[in-house]
């Protein structure tokens, strides 16, 4: 199945519906979770389009590999989570409960989340 641009981060990236964003580059778009998990949660997505995590690391260039890399750090960094910590997480496929068919990471942190995935 191929990518289909009507999932609602397409729509996001391309402007038709607002975010409340934490940072935006060429290849890189991030904004908070509008349902969140924990008290500080952002999702970063690639701006290409890529519905799962194998999409985008088999099918992206060098360039939109590594911006994407570089952002989710200097995104985690910039919420001043380096310390205490904070959880990256990337669903994949329905066992995972990927809602969104674009791949995006989940920034996740501002308190203990314990040892099991949330
Ligand atoms: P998932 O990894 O696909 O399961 O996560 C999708 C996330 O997108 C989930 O945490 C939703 O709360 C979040 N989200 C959002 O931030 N804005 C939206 O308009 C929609 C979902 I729909």
């Amino acid at each position: 199945m191929g990518y289909d641009s009507s999932n609602i981060f397409a729509k996001i990236v391309r402007g038709e519906i607002p975010c409340d964003k934490v940072y935006e580059d060429d290849h890189v778009l991030a904004f908070r979770d509008i349902n969140p998990q924990t008290p500080t949660h952002v999702l970063v997505i690639p701006k290409g389009e890529y519905q799962s995590y194998v999409d985008f690391s088999q099918q992206a260039s060098d360039l939109e590999i590594l911006a994407f890399t570089r952002a989710v750090g200097r995104i985690a960094s910039d919420l001043g989570l380096d310390e205490p910590g904070y959880r990256i997480i990337a669903n994949h496929g329905r066992d995972a409960r990927q809602e969104v068919p674009h791949f995006h990471l989940h920034i996740c942190g501002g308190e203990d989340m314990g040892r099991m995935i949330k």
